[in-house]
């Protein structure tokens, strides 16, 4: 049976699991989850993931969320040779660290200053700007000691594609980020080199600019965690 992925449309977490699989030519079904009508906030979608968070990659009974996860699981299984996500030690051990970089700090600071206040009812802080500041300054550092062309290798790796779709959410909303020279020549390279694989993060930057100009009112989604704003507020 062919693998489905769970995916949102404008998610980075998701942009990045589709550009993997879609750079390993592997086949997939593409199962558009709706956040707004909170499709993954569902008893029978906690049932693939009890997080309630989107993607989630179906394959073949076995499902796994986390888009880490996923993305080091596609390739282990079915490209274990792809230079994407390497076998030797080191060269591992430096994409799962960008992976984890990515997670903990670059997605983490970035997408609640980008993405949380479209959504929902928050601000963007001084204090969440300097956090945006603190997370590339440290990746334009990890850029520069590495001195490689691609976030963990002269090559492209699964820890770009992550990288890629957060930054990406920084030009959304129109951020400037090119006092960081590396980063803005990584980010660029990427578009230039790959400009299939960019359109799936350019295609999502659409809807993110319409939200952003549109924000959503989500109250219906009665979320658990967040704030909801009410689209004329
Ligand atoms: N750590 C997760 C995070 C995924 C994530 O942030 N997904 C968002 C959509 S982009 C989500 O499903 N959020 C749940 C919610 O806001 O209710 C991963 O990397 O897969």
């Amino acid at each position: 049976m062919v693998m489905k992925l769970y995916a949102v449309s404008d998610g980075p977490p998701s942009l990045a699991v589709r550009q993997a699989l879609a750079h390993l030519q592997l086949p997939f079904e593409l199962v558009s989850v709706d956040y707004g009508a909170g499709e993954h906030m569902t008893t029978e979608y906690a049932l693939m993931n009890p997080q309630k968070e989107i993607p989630v990659l179906d394959d073949d009974g076995f499902f796994l969320s986390e888009s880490n996860a996923i993305l080091q699981y596609i390739c282990d299984k079915y490209k274990p040779d792809s230079h994407l996500y390497p076998q030797e030690p080191k060269a591992r051990a430096i994409v799962n660290h960008r992976l984890c970089f990515n997670l903990s700090t670059y997605y983490a600071n970035i997408s609640a200053y980008t993405m949380a206040p479209i959504f929902y009812d928050y601000d963007r802080t001084p204090l969440g700007l300097k956090k945006v500041h603190m997370a590339l300054e440290v990746f334009e550092t990890y850029l520069q000691r590495q001195g490689t062309q691609y976030a963990a290798a002269d090559h492209l790796t699964i820890a770009d594609f992550q990288l890629i779709n957060t930054n990406m959410t920084l030009e959304a909303i129109g951020f400037d980020f090119s006092q960081y020279k590396r980063i803005h020549k990584w980010y660029n390279d990427f578009k230039k080199d790959y400009p299939d694989l960019w359109k799936i993060s350019a295609d999502a930057m659409k809807e993110i600019q319409h939200f952003a100009e549109n924000p959503p009112d989500l109250t219906h989604l009665n979320h658990p965690i967040h704030p909801a704003r009410k689209a004329n507020k």
